[in-house]
C-alpha cells in the first residue's frame, strides 16, 4: 500500500543582513567598508544603552547587538557610532516586505527585516533556489541592501540555513541533505535552546544536533518536559509549524522589580518612562502598532492592582504611549511602598492595516 504523504514542503527565510546598519551606509556612502555602530550614543565611552547592531566590519571587532554601548567603544573606539533612526529602517523594511510578499500568499513576517515564504507550490528545490536569487537580486536592486536566504522542508531548517552563510548568502537544504545539514550543528543552533538548555545538555554529553537526535526521547522529556519533544522534533528535522501572517503575540510587557521598596514617585515615573521605552521599542521592532497600555503595581505584601485604558487609534509613538502610562499610573498609585512596577501594551494592530500604515510612509 502507498503512503499517501503530502506534497514537499518548501519554505524560505530571508533576513537582511545587518540592517540597520546597512541602511545607514547605503544612505551615506562614504560609511562603506567602515565599522559602524548602530546604538545608544557611546559618549566616549561613558555612554549608558546598548548597541542595536553594527557592520560586518565591526563584529570583527567582536561587537555584537545588545552589547553595552560602552563596551562597543572599548572594543572599537575608532568605530563610527550612529544614532537608532527608526523611521528610516522602517520605511526600508516596509519596502522589502512588499518585494518579498509578492512571491506567496503565505507570507509572514516575523521581525523588522526578516520573513518567512512557503513557495511549496512551486513544485522543485531548484526553482526556489532560482526565487531566492530574484528577490536577493530585486531586494538590491530597489533598494541597494543584501540579504541572506535559506530553503528547506521546515521554518527551522529554513531559518538556520538563512544565518549559514550571512552576509548576501543563500544556502539550500534539500530534504535528502537533512541530516548532514543538521547533525553536525550545535544543539543551540536549534531556534528556542538558549544558553542555558544547551549546558544542561553539555552535562548528558549532548553536543550537537546528532547527539541529540540518539536520546532517548523519553529521558528528554523527564529532563525538559515538553521542551524535551520538541526538540527531539526539531533534531529529526520533523517542523509542519505553517507559515502564516498571524496577530501572533497578544501583549508585549516589561516589569521592574526593586530590591527594596520604593515610595518615592519621581523613581517611579522615571522608572515607567524607561518601561514605556523598552515596550514601545520592542513593538517598533515588530512592526506592530497598539491600541491598550495596562499599567501593574504590586505593592508590599505582593497586593496586585493594575489598570489598562486605550486610545482611539493605533500608535507607536513613545510620548503618546508614556503620557498614556503616566494618566493610569497617576490614577492607580496610591502612595503605598512599590515591590515592582510592570508596562505592557497590547491590541497590536492586525496585518492587513498594519501594512496599509507602512506604505503610507
Ligand atoms: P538581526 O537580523 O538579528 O541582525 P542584523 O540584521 O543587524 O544582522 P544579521 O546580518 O546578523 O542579520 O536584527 C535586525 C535588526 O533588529 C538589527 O539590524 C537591529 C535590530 N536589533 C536591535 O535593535 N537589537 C537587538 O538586540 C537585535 C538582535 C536586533
Ligand atoms: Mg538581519
Amino acid at each position: 500500500m502507498t503512503e499517501n504523504r503530502p506534497a514537499q514542503r518548501i519554505i524560505m527565510h530571508i533576513d537582511m543582513d545587518s540592517f540597520f546598519a546597512s541602511v545607514e551606509v547605503r544612505e551615506n556612502p562614504s560609511l562603506k567598508g567602515k565599522p559602524v555602530v548602530v546604538g545608544a550614543d557611546p559618549k566616549g565611552g561613558k555612554g549608558r544603552g546598548v548597541v542595536s547592531t553594527c557592520s560586518y566590519e565591526a563584529r570583527e571587532y567582536g561587537i555584537r547587538s545588545a552589547m553595552p554601548v560602552s563596551t562597543a567603544y572599548r572594543l572599537c573606539p575608532e568605530c563610527i557610532f550612529l544614532p537608532v533612526n527608526m523611521q528610516l529602517y522602517k520605511k526600508t523594511s516596509a519596502n522589502v516586505m512588499n518585494i518579498m510578499r509578492e512571491y506567496s500568499d503565505k507570507f509572514q513576517q516575523v521581525s523588522i527585516d526578516e520573513a518567512y515564504l512557503d513557495i511549496s507550490f512551486i513544485g522543485s528545490y531548484d526553482n526556489a533556489e532560482s526565487v531566492g536569487r530574484e528577490i536577493k537580486e530585486r531586494i538590491f536592486h530597489a533598494e541597494g541592501l543584501t540579504c541572506s536566504v535559506g530553503i528547506g522542508p521546515g521554518k527551522v531548517i529554513a531559518k538556520i540555513a538563512s544565518g549559514m552563510n550571512k552576509p548576501a548568502g543563500m544556502t539550500v537544504v534539500r530534504p535528502d541533505a537533512i541530516r548532514d545539514f543538521l547533525d553536525p550543528l550545535p544543539v543551540d543552533a536549534i531556534p528556542g535552546i538558549g544558553k542555558k538548555t544547551k549546558v544542561r545538555l553539555e552535562k548528558h554529553g549532548i553536543v550537537t544536533i546528532k547527539d541529540l537526535l540518539g536520546c532517548d526521547i523519553q529521558e528528554l522529556k523527564d529532563a525538559f518536559g515538553k521542551h524535551g519533544i520538541m526538540m527531539h522534533r526539531l533534531a529529526r528535522g520533523i517542523d509542519d509549524s505553517e507559515v502564516r501572517e498571524k496577530e501572533g503575540q497578544k501583549s508585549i510587557g516589561k516589569q521592574t522589580t526593586y530590591p527594596e521598596d520604593v515610595s518615592d514617585t519621581s523613581i517611579l515615573l522615571s522608572d515607567l518612562s524607561d518601561l514605556c521605552e523598552n515596550v514601545q521599542n520592542r513593538l517598533e521592532l515588530r512592526g506592530y502598532s497598539c491600541r491598550t497600555v495596562t499599567v501593574k503595581i504590586r505593592y508590599a505584601g505582593f497586593i496586585d492592582r493594575s489598570k489598562a485604558d486605550s486610545f482611539l487609534h493605533p500608535t507607536i509613538d513613545l510620548t503618546v504611549i508614556y503620557e498614556k502610562a503616566k494618566d493610569i499610573f497617576t490614577d492607580l498609585y496610591d502612595e503605598r511602598p512599590v515591590r515592582s512596577l510592570g508596562v505592557s501594551l497590547s491590541g497590536f494592530d492586525s496585518a492587513k492595516s498594519r501594512q496599509s500604515r507602512l506604505d503610507d510612509f
